[in-house]
């Protein structure tokens, strides 16, 4: 995309217009990652990535939190990712409606949906350029970004986010399937989801062994909105303390590094479509066909 249109529509976004704001987030999601540049923004905002297993009640969560951060003058983005399966597609909608059951008559609360087109590397790029895009507006406090389903996708928003939110829900088998999925080292906080269910505190003992550090395990009931006010606050004195001491910082600054292996990885494998291989040959030989056809396709 021309940075020039990119810059204007961020302008008249600062603006106070919802309109270009929205131009700008489609322009950048249906940019290849490796297409976009999304300028440093001059004051950080807190991006948030709340992910965890299908059904965990993320959606509902989410809009919980809107409310609170709303209700406390905060202003909020809410990015959601939608799943490309024909299969779940009906959640779009579903997830919308619930979300926007929080919004009525909140000035400054931005929620999209960006749907899942393409590989999952450039729809993770992609949806990390759509937070930084967000952030550069200037007109948020706070950036939600709300992934569904397990993979790549949820994994690859740990290098947008400052802040890994991982719901799950009560019971053993849930917490140790995260865990297999690899989500708990890289989860900043937890919240076990649900917690009108039985066996939410066990799940949250569990939780808290599992990472090893205590206070940062939270239950809720999103339905009601139990404890979601404290969940608020754990992630408000995250952010406080992330910018103390540079952190935030260095933080940005090392997974600034591991996403562009990502858009990296996200470009060879664009490339590697258009290669013929022969499963006869060396797959070093496969390899280096695919490494070639993408730097003579790179150019800038
Ligand atoms: N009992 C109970 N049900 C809940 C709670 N939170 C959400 N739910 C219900 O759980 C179901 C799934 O909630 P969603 O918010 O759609 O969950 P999600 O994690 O966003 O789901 P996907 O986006 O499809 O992965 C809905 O029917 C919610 O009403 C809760 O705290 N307690
Ligand atoms: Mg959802």
């Amino acid at each position: 995309m021309d940075p020039e249109e990119l810059a204007t529509l961020v302008a008249r976004a600062r603006e106070g217009y919802w309109g270009p704001l929205a131009r700008a987030v489609t322009v950048v999601e249906n940019s290849p990652p490796w297409e976009v540049i999304v300028p440093r923004a001059a004051r950080p905002c807190h991006v948030v990535g709340i992910t965890g297993p299908p059904g965990a009640g993320k959606s509902t969560l989410t809009g919980r939190l809107i409310e609170s951060l709303a209700d406390a003058g905060q202003r909020v983005a809410v990015v959601a990712i939608d799943p490309s399966s024909p299969l779940s597609g009906g959640a779009v909608l579903g997830d919308r409606l619930r979300m926007d059951a929080f919004l009525d008559g909140r000035p400054g609360v931005f929620v999209r949906s960006l749907a899942s087109r393409g590989s999952h590397g450039a729809v993770a790029g992609s949806t990390r350029n759509v937070a930084r895009l967000l952030e550069l507006s200037g007109l948020f406090d706070v950036v939600l970004v709300e992934t569904v389903g397990a993979g790549q996708t949820e994994v690859a928003i740990v290098e947008v986010a400052d802040t890994v939110l991982l719901v799950t829900v009560p019971g053993l088998g849930d917490a140790v399937q995260t865990i297999k999925a690899g989500l708990m080292e890289v989860a900043d906080m937890f919240v076990v989801n649900m917690a009108d269910r039985p066996g939410a505190a066990e799940t949250a003992r569990h939780l808290r062994l599992a990472a090893g550090r205590t206070g940062v395990v939270h239950q809720t009931v999103a339905l009601d909105g139990t404890g979601v006010a404290e969940l608020r606050a754990g992630i408000e004195e995250r952010w406080r303390w992330l910018q103390a001491e540079g952190r935030l910082d260095s933080m940005r600054r090392d997974k600034w590094g591991s996403d562009a292996a990502l858009v990296a990885e996200a470009w060879v494998a664009d490339c590697a479509t258009s290669v013929s291989l022969n499963p006869d040959e060396a797959m070093a030989d496969s390899v280096e066909k695919i490494l070639k056809e993408a730097s003579q396709r790179w150019t800038r």
